[in-house]
């Protein structure tokens, strides 16, 4: 396909060293016009390997948290004159293949973000996704359809794409600098009246892919629910957020 806008691929990285080669080898070349690696202070050689082979490399000098990682992949993006941005995880968890899919409709102006979902279609526990993460996926998404009167299978991907619009339109700056900024993000773009699909992904389990465990985790979902009620505070005009401002 011609193509005249910029795809670039951001990689929130840490500590990713050993799954960072094979994430790349999978990424489609041909629909990519730029990977930039952000490292969130790793302790492992992921700044040394990723300039190797040739990424274009920001360093954190401090852990900042996946949140203030992808701040810093987006600004950066937005600076080089990214287009579409997306996100892939150097953990080699989610399938970078589909990217063709995850930028097509976006190259053609139908939506203004796309995400891969483990839950549509899917069988997310045959790909090694835990049981409790299985069921804490499905309960907060339902909250997060019933809130935003808007309906996604999952809200929780690692594996996304926004277009140019959507970052210029959301403050994601004011977001968590923590997991958490994952959902933010969905809901300023709820409150802007910003169109997001997705299609379906697989995804593997594996030690080094997942390092969030069941307490960080729990307290993922809690800062979820919080981000629900400031949405519908800011909503019902009863208190004003600066990140949905
Ligand atoms: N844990 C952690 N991850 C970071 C940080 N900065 C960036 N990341 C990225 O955040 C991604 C998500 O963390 P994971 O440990 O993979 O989360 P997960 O357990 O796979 O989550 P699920 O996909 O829901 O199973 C990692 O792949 C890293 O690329 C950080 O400071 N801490
Ligand atoms: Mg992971």
């Amino acid at each position: 396909m011609e193509r005249s806008k910029k795809v670039i691929v951001v990689m929130p990285a840490y500590n990713a060293e050993k799954t960072l080669e094979r994430t790349l080898d999978d990424i489609p070349r041909e629909w990519v016009d730029e990977i930039i690696l952000v490292d969130d202070a790793s302790r492992d050689g992921t700044v040394e390997l990723a300039r190797k082979l040739g990424l274009r490399v920001f360093v954190h000098e401090k852990n900042r948290g996946y949140g203030g990682n992808q701040k810093t992949c987006y600004t950066e993006a937005l600076k080089l004159g990214g287009d579409i941005m997306i996100m892939v995880h150097p953990d080699h968890q989610y399938d970078p293949r589909v990217i063709p899919q995850l930028v097509a409709p976006l190259l053609n102006g139908e939506c203004d973000a796309m995400f891969g979902s483990r839950m549509l279609g899917g069988r997310p526990l045959e790909g090694g996704m835990p049981r409790w993460k299985y069921l804490a996926n499905i309960y907060l998404t339902a909250f997060e359809n019933a809130t935003f009167y808007m309906y996604l299978t999952e809200y929780h991907s690692g594996l996304r794409a926004y277009s140019r619009r959507y970052l210029e339109t959301v403050n994601f700056m004011v977001d968590s600098d923590d997991f958490v900024f994952d959902s933010e993000i969905i809901a300023q773009g709820v409150i802007h009246g910003l169109r997001i699909r997705e299609i379906p992904i697989e995804t593997r389990y594996f030690p080094e892919a997942s390092q969030v465990g069941f307490w960080r985790s729990s307290v993922y979902g809690l800062s979820i629910l919080k981000t629900l009620v400031k949405f519908k505070l800011h909503m019902k005009g009863l208190v004003r957020y600066r990140m949905f401002s």
